[in-house]
């Protein structure tokens, strides 16, 4: 049979281009994780389980639901029965049902959210590292505490502004104990892969432990809306070996970026627009 190009067969062939287009190996293996990036911290496991658990359930819960809304539709179409399906009104034992379940549901999720967040949150009496990271309109700066390590032996400081992100270096199955805080307003220290963030608020010190498992480059930011340039407070993550930690580390101590440092003047400059954009 001949089969002609007709205009619904081409946009229905560029439709299925489209969408197969877009499922490369690792498109497909983020729906396996239903969504997230490969985590790459001991931590982010433990939330990654907790993720794909609940959409796990949540799945199982819409299927049944789902299934009794296409059964009851289809079952007791109008043009198949013409009297209605036997009513239930005031049936107590299923009314029971409908209030105790969703307790059940959230008591479940409830449960291993708090088992969750125990092990997330754990904290060791001996870190292998400290690093402070200090949110500031529009930027961070991050104090690391090598002070008592032969390596480095100095708290060693690196500050971005709007217009140069800073470098955080993290070394990897470490122990790195965070301490966050704010110098203005509200911000939220976010890695994305580690599948948790954890707010800077002004006057109080917020502390976790990570230990990345994976080396590479990802991307921090700020997730808490702070202001105008809020979109501007990413910083670059190297997730780097041991070595590499201490190297980078003393290239700064030997540029003089050595001591504690709470606020940096550079980062809350705003810039000024161009003459170029002015005259406009
Ligand atoms: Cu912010």
């Amino acid at each position: 049979m001949h089969r002609a190009l007709t205009p619904r067969r081409i946009a229905a062939g560029a439709a299925v281009l489209l969408l197969t287009a877009g499922c490369s190996q690792d498109t497909a293996a983020q729906w396996g994780r239903w969504g997230m990036p490969v985590g790459i911290s001991q931590q982010s496991n433990h939330i990654g389980s907790l993720w794909s658990g609940a959409w796990t359930a949540s799945m199982v819960v819409g299927l049944i639901v789902w299934g009794l809304i296409g059964y009851s539709a289809l079952r007791f179409r109008r043009k198949h029965h013409d009297e209605r399906p036997k009513q239930n009104r005031y049936n107590v034992p299923l009314e029971i049902m409908y209030t105790m379940l969703p307790f059940l549901i959230i008591g479940v999720l409830f449960l291993y959210t708090v088992r969750t967040q125990d092990k997330v949150m754990a904290q060791t009496d001996k870190p292998d590292h400290t690093i402070m990271a200090i949110g500031q309109k529009w930027s961070w700066t991050f104090n690391y505490y090598e002070q008592g390590t032969s390596q480095v032996g100095a708290v060693i400081h690196n500050a971005g502004t709007i217009e140069s992100y800073p470098d955080l270096y993290l070394p990897v199955n470490q122990k790195i104990l965070f301490k966050i805080e704010s110098d203005d307003v509200d911000h939220s220290f976010w890695i994305p892969e580690f599948y948790m963030k954890m707010d800077a608020i002004p006057g109080r010190t917020n502390t976790f432990e990570v230990t990345p498992t994976r080396t590479g480059t990802y991307l921090g930011k700020c997730a808490e809306l702070c202001g105008a340039y809020h979109s501007q407070m990413l910083f670059n993550v190297h997730v780097v070996t041991l070595p590499e930690y201490y190297s980078y580390l003393n290239d700064l101590k030997a540029k003089g970026q050595t001591g504690e440092i709470a606020v940096n003047p550079q980062t809350t400059v705003v810039p000024v627009p161009s003459a170029k954009e002015t005259t406009k």
